[in-house]
């Protein structure tokens, strides 16, 4: 038995108290990656997995549809070629099955889980000042104490499960999207409800329209969307991709959004309009989210151009949607294009041109209650249904953290905080927190605006470099000054507000979740330049962290 495993199997019995280097929240893209750069330096370091298994949010959404947005080979991990030669994708933008194969395999590939606790939740979280350690408890009664506390705990992994009252009362079942049982769910021939239409809800809508008896759609907020290409790779789409490694894994490090393309070099006011044209039409049939991510950058900015593009998007939609009655419902008019996280499709709007599909309008008549027999609305009708499937959302960015209880120096509670605002230092730690490091946290590009494995590797990078760091130069304690988080604060907020991102609601501004302060979650001044912030502050021996 190894001494990490030895460790393990101590840790996992209730009233065992284990000490560690670091204790990583989750199993996901993030914190496969960070328990592996950790052992790698030879640090003791234990991961607690609330699923079965590896895999994150791949592990957890496995929804009919469930689908990467980003293209196979942007959406990988770089720390080895090695790993890279040896996996084939199959397609562009993969489906779920395959992108939680690709994590076990790294997982499998590189030893991992012998240092992940699965099945087990983190419940609470203690800063003890006496011994500068971490004090973590989980739902299995465990104690770890440990230096570091790295969380690698999803920015959309707190799903909105409970959204209506009755939900307990209904007679059929109950499906939250992120919570999709592994075994198979029988919808032929039911009645089944569809509550939500954003990237989820969409792809569940296209994958179950023509398996299911009847579908109402409860929709409040129409979507943009684009049309996904999704062409299968061929022996040489692959030999390229994997001969392009090294110069991909450069490239997407600098992009604004971490995938290897970015905005149009050219400045719109001086292109014609069909120069313009052509330039949203060559993106469109790209079939990607760089239509969004690199056509206009003034898209974001600029009413007017934002208004040309939106435009673009909703001739394109008219075109598929020919009943003008449709189109009034499922085109979006009261918000601009990519102001909010554009999901891609296939033949989603299609759906609603078959007959068993249906279309209820929750903003005109909202949903009251879920009764025995289904949905009711406003209206006092109850839409019967024998499945109910909430695809509604996430608390995200901040949500994974405050619903673990988590407490720093002076027994202060990051849920109490973060209940009146959501501040944190460039994402990666928060004042009066010593000793933990966040991934995919809020105001950093991780928590949303970003291709996720590029940001949270440069995260997980930027944490065990500076935990080297601290090894090397002996110092025990690390926390982020108020004065650093100020000024991150500010800036973030400066960049936010000029854009038009913060005007619409969505997740993003943490709108969706009733009594949430409201701020963009996600930095969006973009990753090349996060990372080169992030990079000089270390530079400049971790300029703004304090150290003891
Ligand atoms: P989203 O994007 O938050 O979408 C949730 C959807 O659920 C959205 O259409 C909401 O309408 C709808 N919703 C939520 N609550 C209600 C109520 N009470 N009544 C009616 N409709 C409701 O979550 P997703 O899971 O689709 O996507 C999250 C991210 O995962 C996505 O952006 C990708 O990055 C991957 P609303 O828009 O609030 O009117």
């Amino acid at each position: 038995m190894t001494s990490s495993t030895a460790a393990a199997v101590s840790a996992t019995k209730p009233g065992n108290t284990t000490e560690y280097d670091a204790v990583i929240i989750g199993a996901g893209v993030a914190g496969l990656y960070q328990l592996y750069r950790l052992r790698e330096k030879g640090y003791k370091v234990r991961v607690i997995e609330a699923g079965s298994n590896v895999g994150g949010t791949w592990y957890w959404n496995r929804y009919p549809g469930a689908r990467v947005d980003s293209q196979a080979y942007v959406y990988q991990y770089w720390f080895s070629e090695a790993l890279d030669k040896e996996w084939n994708w199959s397609e562009r933008f993969p489906a779920q099955p395959e992108t939680e194969s690709y994590l076990n395999f790294v997982a499998d590939r590189c030893d991992l889980r012998k240092d992940i606790t699965f099945n087990t939740r983190v419940t609470r979280a203690t800063f003890d000042e006496a011994t500068s350690h971490w004090t973590i408890e989980t739902d299995g009664g465990e104690t770890l104490k440990t230096q570091f506390l790295i969380t690698c705990a999803g920015m959309l992994s707190a799903p909105l499960t409970s959204t209506f009252p009755g939900q307990e009362t209904f007679k059929g079942q109950v499906f939250h999207t992120a919570r999709w049982p592994k075994e198979p769910v029988d919808l032929a021939g039911k009645r089944v409800g569809v509550v939500g239409t954003g990237a989820t809800g969409i792809q569940v809508i296209q994958t179950i329209a023509d398996k299911v008896g009847h579908l109402k759609v409860f929709q409040r907020t129409p979507q943009y969307i684009i049309p996904m290409r999704n062409p299968k790779y061929t022996d040489a789409d692959r030999a390229a991709q994997k001969a392009g490694f090294a110069a991909m894994r450069e490239r997407v490090q600098r992009t604004f959004a971490g995938f290897d393309y970015d905005f149009h070099p050219r400045n719109v006011y001086e292109m014609s309009q069909e120069e313009k044209r052509q330039v949203l039409e060559e993106l469109w049939a790209d079939g990607s989210l760089a239509f969004w991510l690199t056509a206009f950058v003034e898209v974001f900015f600029d009413p007017k151009v934002n208004d040309e593009v939106s435009e673009f998007v909703r001739e394109k939609m008219r075109q598929r949607l020919k009943d003008p009655k449709l189109a009034e419902k499922l085109i979006p008019t009261t918000y601009g294009f990519g102001t909010h996280r554009v999901p891609l499709e296939t033949n989603y709007l299609e759906a609603y041109l078959r007959p068993n599909v249906e279309i209820v309008d929750v903003k005109e008549s909202p949903i009251v209650c879920v009764t025995p027999e289904g949905v009711k609305t406003a209206d006092g009708k109850v839409h019967e249904l024998d499945i109910l499937i909430l695809a509604t959302g996430f608390d995200a960015g901040s949500g994974a953290l405050t619903r673990i209880d988590i407490h720093g120096r002076d027994g202060r509670s990051l849920k109490d905080e973060w209940n009146k605002e959501i501040r944190t230092a460039m994402g990666l730690m928060v004042h009066g927190y010593p000793n933990m490091f966040t991934t995919a946290a809020p105001l950093a590009p991780s928590a949303a605006l970003c291709n996720m494995t590029t940001c949270l590797q440069q995260q997980v990078d930027w944490i065990t470099d500076c935990i080297g760091y601290m090894k090397a130069h002996d110092h025990k304690v690390i926390e982020a000054t108020k004065t650093l988080q100020d000024q991150w604060v500010e800036h973030h907020d400066d960049v936010a507000n000029a854009t038009l991102v913060t005007k619409t609601d969505s997740w993003y501004m943490g709108s969706n979740v009733p009594g949430k302060p409201r701020r963009l979650l996600s930095y969006i001044g973009g990753v090349g330049t996060y990372r080169q912030k992030c990079d000089e502050v270390a530079a400049k021996n971790y300029e703004g962290f304090a150290f003891s």
